[in-house]
């Protein structure tokens, strides 16, 4: 029998090294490290090849971050950047993850691999299989493997008990296929990384603005006369972000930066493909940095709005887009009405900043007509995350900055088409829309029940009212909040089944059986029934365009994301009208199918073969808000946190390091925060350590408390750092286990990953 393991065991220290901050972000030493990791995981010559079609017009989509490409002027040195380039690396990797390699290690005895370790064992090669009881995985035929998937779906007692995840690097066609598999099957069960990542931008942008999208487009920060980054490391998340930014500079725009750390992106940039400028100084690139508390967004937005309001009743129509808001909006009043209510002074402590901060952010923003805001996870994943977004759209809404050139909404997507994946219909509550338009093509019934996200999965499979787990892509353990319920939640499963290219934790922490589906990743050719295929993806700022992989395959066994999905439909349905071999042998069919029933997609197999690819239709960049509930732009009231710490207590963010990949941990350095070589740390602040007598280095175990629950985190290293009080970070995924699964935002039910409420206990080394 396989004993149960800890899903996360606390891992040993690496040998910590601190360094100086880097003055400014990417430039030569992120060239440097890029090609030092493309050397090591892929050898010297694929490197160069591979970076040639990174993110060009006949090449491969970057499997990185949805960023967007310029529309025209691409750099001869390739559009990619250092992040990117790793990503691509540990998919390339030589590292082979074997038969022999599975018969050669238990999944316990993997499972005390830290998630580093485990990802640098590299790319599994072929469909492995775990029986119930067994404690090593054994290679399986596809045919076999269907055949177990199809007969465990069809044991069932109802479609509703199997869960159907998905991860944002899924292309659109594979994801259009799924989707569709899993209806005909019979449920809504489709959670994605989304519900844990952006949720709560679309649910406040579809609500205000009709559209879940951000508005803008790239060129859009070359016209704009202010660009607010709130929440978001683009340094290391969105490197490629920090060149549009750069060029809103050059043309006279300004930047405001709203963080509680001061990342190094933010305040300094060098050009990496711009050799010339590797030598300089580099931009600095905001003009006002605000050092945050964690969660003190929303107080912070507010009190702006209170300054902004007050100049405006001083010389009304001075500030405020009077005609905008009569036109387009709705609730104008009653929004006013309560934002009087709040006291300016309690906001601004709320927020940890100065008054007289708050007011330059207030004359910058009053002096402004074209502003953009762009964000990410540091305001999604609060509790009141959803009103963060709400009462950023609030602004632009007064400013009448939004549906117009060099202004709007710009949430920074996380995973390279997880935009495209919800386009095409992975979403646990489906409109009727895009229902009734699935069954009149494909003539059947898809169940009109909303399915589980991400956390109701989990409670789903917790109190075994799920038994079946299938994850697209990837690494449902680590992603998820509470790692050991999570793990209980699996172990509960009948089988668990992953899609995936490399090795991962959700591989060790399986169902009564499980099934690893090996596939082939983004850089890698494609070969079906009617030849060389192409996939189709759309970024951050709705362009869909086609991604071609150039790599030979690494396996003979691998198969594409779609040849997979049509190999489970084959084996679980029996009266589907759906070819589905058909539609697996020449993706212009799934295209087609696209084509007939989601709108936009008008001539789609024409147009994305066009170089560069197309816009999908964008009603709030378009300045058009008829499809909101009300047939207006929404004014919208919203919450300031009310979380109240104790004295002893902090707030805890879980952040990425400049190394990793959401769960893929690259290397153990975070270079832009002075940290090499150790990634159990806790930044705190020093005053705060003062108080509470711990030291540089200092052991502690980090403990979170919700709702009477604790739950706890062993081993970190205090680290000193430029902090808000009483707010600490920490890197997920090693402190998931922190964050209670219960704990999220309202409307959204995103976990609150960046508001985790904890006590710190020294330890004796
Ligand atoms: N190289 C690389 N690229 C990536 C990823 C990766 O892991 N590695 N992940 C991809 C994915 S899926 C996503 S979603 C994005 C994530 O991109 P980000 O959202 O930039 O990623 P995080 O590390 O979660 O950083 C959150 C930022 O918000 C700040 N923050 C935290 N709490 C608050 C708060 O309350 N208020 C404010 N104003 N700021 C706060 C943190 O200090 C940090 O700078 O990146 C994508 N790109
Ligand atoms: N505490 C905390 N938790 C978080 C976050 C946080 O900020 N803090 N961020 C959340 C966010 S924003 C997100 S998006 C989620 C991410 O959640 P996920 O998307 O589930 O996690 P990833 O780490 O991106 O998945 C990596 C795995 O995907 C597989 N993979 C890679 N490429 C491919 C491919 O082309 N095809 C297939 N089939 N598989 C592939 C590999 O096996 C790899 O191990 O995590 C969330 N969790
Ligand atoms: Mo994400």
């Amino acid at each position: 029998m396989t004993k149960k393991t800890i899903a996360q065991p606390p891992e040993k220290f690496t040998g910590i090294k601190e360094t100086t901050i880097p003055l400014s972000a990417v430039g030569f030493k992120a060239v440097k490290s890029a090609l030092t990791h493309m050397k090591n995981e892929v050898g010297i010559m694929r490197s160069i090849g591979l970076l040639a079609k990174l993110n060009q017009k006949d090449g491969f989509d970057c499997p990185g971050c949805a960023w967007p490409d310029p529309d025209e002027k691409r750099s001869f040195l390739a559009e990619y950047c250092e992040n990117g380039a790793k990503a691509v690396a540990e998919e390339a990797t030589k590292n082979r993850v074997s038969p022999l390699f599975f018969a050669s290690h238990s999944i316990n005895e993997l499972g005390l691999l830290s998630d580093y370790e485990l990802g640098k064992k590299g790319r599994v090669t072929q469909p492995m299989f775990l029986r119930e009881g067994a404690t090593h995985y054994e290679p399986i035929e596809w045919d076999d493997a269907f055949q177990r998937i199809g007969k465990t779906l069809n044991g069932l007692n109802s479609p509703d008990e199997a869960i159907f995840y998905t991860s944002g690097r899924t292309s659109n066609e594979a994801a259009y296929l799924y989707q569709l598999f899993v209806r005909q099957y019979g449920t809504n069960n489709l959670p994605d990384c989304s519900n844990m990542c952006h949720e709560s931008s679309g649910s406040a942008l579809v609500e205000t603005l009709g559209i879940g999208k951000g508005s803008v487009t790239l060129d859009d920060f070359k016209h704009a006369d202010l660009v607010i980054v709130m929440g978001q490391n683009p340094g290391t998340n969105h490197p490629r972000m920090l060149t549009a930014l750069g060029e809103t500079k050059e043309h006279g725009g300004k930047i405001i930066s709203v963080n509680p750390l001061p990342e190094v992106g933010l305040k300094n940039f060098t050009h990496p493909q711009n050799p010339l400028k590797w030598l300089g100084k580099g931009n600095d690139l905001s003009d006002l940095f605000l050092q945050v508390r964690i969660n003190g967004d929303v107080a912070l937005l507010k009190a702006i709005l209170i300054l902004l309001n007050k100049k405006e009743k001083l010389n009304p129509g001075s500030v405020f887009d009077g005609e905008f808001i009569q036109k387009q909006t709705l609730g104008y009043d009653a929004f006013i009405t309560d934002l009087e209510q709040y006291d300016l002074i309690d906001l601004v402590y709320q927020t940890g900043l100065t008054l007289a901060e708050i007011e330059e952010a207030a004359d910058m923003i009053a002096a402004n007509k074209k502003i953009i805001v762009c964000w990410a996870m540091g305001l999604t994943q609060h509790k009141n995350g959803v009103d963060n977004i709400r009462e950023v759209v609030n602004l632009l809404l007064l400013m009448g900055s939004i549906g117009k050139q060099g202004a709007g909404t710009c949430p920074v997507r996380g995973h390279s088409n997880v935009q495209g994946d919800r386009t095409m219909g992975i979403y646990e509550k489906p409109s009727n829309a895009f229902l009734d338009a699935l069954d009149s093509h494909f003539q059947f019934q898809s169940p009109r029940k909303h399915g589980y996200d991400v956390v109701e999965a989990i409670e789903a499979m917790h109190e075994k009212k799920a038994r079946f787990f299938l994850g697209m892509g990837g690494n449902f353990i680590s992603a998820t909040p509470d790692t050991e319920v999570t793990a209980e939640a699996l172990r509960n499963c009948d089988l668990t089944v992953h899609i995936s290219t490399k090795i991962n934790r959700s591989h060790l922490i399986p169902g009564k059986e499980a099934l690893i589906l090996p596939c082939l990743g983004r850089t890698e050719k494609d070969i079906q029934l009617s030849g060389e295929q192409f996939v189709s993806v759309e970024n951050s700022m709705g362009v869909v365009s086609k991604s071609v992989g150039h790599l030979e395959p690494l396996s003979d066994y691998l198969k594409s994301e779609t040849a997979i999905v049509a190999g489970i439909a084959n084996a679980t349905l029996q009266n589907s009208k759906v070819n589905w071999t058909a539609m697996a042998g020449n993706y212009d069919l799934i295209r087609e199918a696209i084509e007939a029933t989601i709108p936009g997609f008008e001539n789609f197999n024409e147009r994305v073969r066009i170089s560069g690819g197309f816009y999908l239709p964008n009603n709030a960049r378009n300045n058009d808000f008829s499809v909101t509930y009300t047939g207006k732009a929404n004014f919208t009231i919203n919450q300031v946190s009310d979380i109240m710490l104790k004295k002893d207590q902090y707030l805890m963010m879980t952040i990425r390091t400049h190394d990793q990949y959401n769960t893929t941990i690259y290397g153990l350095d975070d270079r832009y925060r002075g940290i090499l070589n150790e990634r159990r740390v806790v930044f705190m602040n020093q005053d705060d350590m003062n108080d509470a007598g711990l030291k540089h280095h200092d052991l502690v175990d980090l403990v979170s408390h919700f709702e009477g629950q604790e739950r706890r985190a062993e081993q970190f290293l205090v680290i000193p750092y430029s902090i808000p009080r009483q707010c600490t970070a920490t890197y997920f995924p090693e402190t998931n286990v922190l964050v209670p699964l219960l704990s999220t935002a309202r409307i959204s039910n995103t976990p609150t990953s960046k508001t985790v409420v904890i006590t710190v206990h020294r330890r004796e080394k």
